[in-house]
């Protein structure tokens, strides 16, 4: 695939407690990332780690949030950081912890309002994260970034968002685990929330269909945003928050597949890997042949369908 990957460390380890997270880029970077990508036909740019910008002591009126000035400063960083990559081609941010995800979708939000093209966010993860800081009982800001992207209030000491993504544009997929206060907030929205009953049921086939069609259809751009616990921990058990019942690999590689089939996605997070936790570096690779299959990585390439 003749596309420019740029590839963006943030070892982000600031939105939750358990320390590892920003051993992920080095992670990817060992694992191969760069050279698999360029395999597959893609130009290969790494920018290195990001830093987090220095802020100032800021509060917020939840006693139980950590880290909160450090997850600003990271924000407001890779917000930069992803606006200027999205100008020159697809953005990859190797993560860190999900409250990476404050400033990455930050940054490509600015990019589609600049552009005027709608933005619309595929949200592969066990977690909904659509907690605010004021709703979150463990502090942990990682459980917050879908709530910044879709505009909820309590936001304050965080810098505004860009341009809010509306709710239609949004797709949890693969979610299991929602605390009651995120539960009772997605009720009242928009967002599309394929469960992983809603998986079991139907696949992952159609209603991912639906959602890019609909993507499609507003000629939008596509983040995408895949949560290392979106994976079943059988297979991916490099993550501090695992959460049973999650997909297989098939069902993951099948996702990443139809998503190169689409064309239509312009940015990625990887989030959450904790290398400290892995297994011989299994998830970490997984990761990386996931990454494969979004790039076009496919068994063999034939002119006509093997099934009729
Ligand atoms: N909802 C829980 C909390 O807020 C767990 C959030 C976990 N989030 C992630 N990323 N691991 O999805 O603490
Ligand atoms: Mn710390
Ligand atoms: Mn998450
Ligand atoms: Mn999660």
């Amino acid at each position: 695939m003749n596309r420019t990957c740029i590839l963006i460390g943030a070892p982000v380890d600031s939105g939750q407690r358990r320390p590892g997270c920003l051993m992920g880029p080095a992670a990817y970077r060992v694992a191969g990332l760069a050279a698999t990508l360029q395999g597959l036909g893609c130009t290969v740019q790494d920018r290195g780690d990001v830093a987090p910008a220095p802020v100032g002591d800021v509060s917020c009126d939840n006693a139980a949030v950590h880290h909160l000035s450090e997850t600003i400063g990271w924000t407001r960083a890779l917000a930069e950081a992803g606006q200027a990559a999205m100008a020159d081609g697809m953005p990859v941010f190797m993560g860190g912890d999900h409250s990476l995800s404050l400033g990455s979708v930050a940054g490509v939000a600015a990019h589609a309002a600049a552009v005027g093209r709608p933005l619309f966010v595929l949200w592969l993860d066990a977690h909904s994260d659509f907690h605010t800081p004021l709703t979150t009982s463990s502090g942990n800001l990682h459980g917050t970034p879908m709530a910044y992207i879709a505009g909820r209030a309590g936001f304050d000491a965080f810098p505004p968002f860009p341009a809010t993504v509306p709710e239609s544009h949004i797709c949890l997929f693969g979610i299991r685990s929602v605390d009651p206060a995120e539960g009772a907030a997605l009720y009242d929205s928009e967002i599309t929330v394929c469960d992983m009953r809603v998986l079991d049921e139907f696949g992952v086939v159609v209603p991912l269909r639906r959602f890019l069609d609909r993507v499609r259809a507003a000629d939008g751009l596509l983040h995408v945003s895949l949560d290392v616990d979106f994976l079943d921990p059988a297979i991916a058990p490099a993550v501090g928050t695992t959460v049973p019942g999650g997909t297989t690999f098939r069902e993951a590689h099948l996702v990443m597949e139809l998503l190169h089939d689409s064309g239509l996605v312009t940015s990625l997070d990887l989030v959450e890997l904790n290398p400290f936790l892995d297994e011989r570096a299994r998830t970490a690779q997984l990761m990386v042949d996931l990454c494969a299959s979004l790039m076009g990585r496919k068994v063999f390439d034939r002119p006509t369908r093997g099934f009729v």
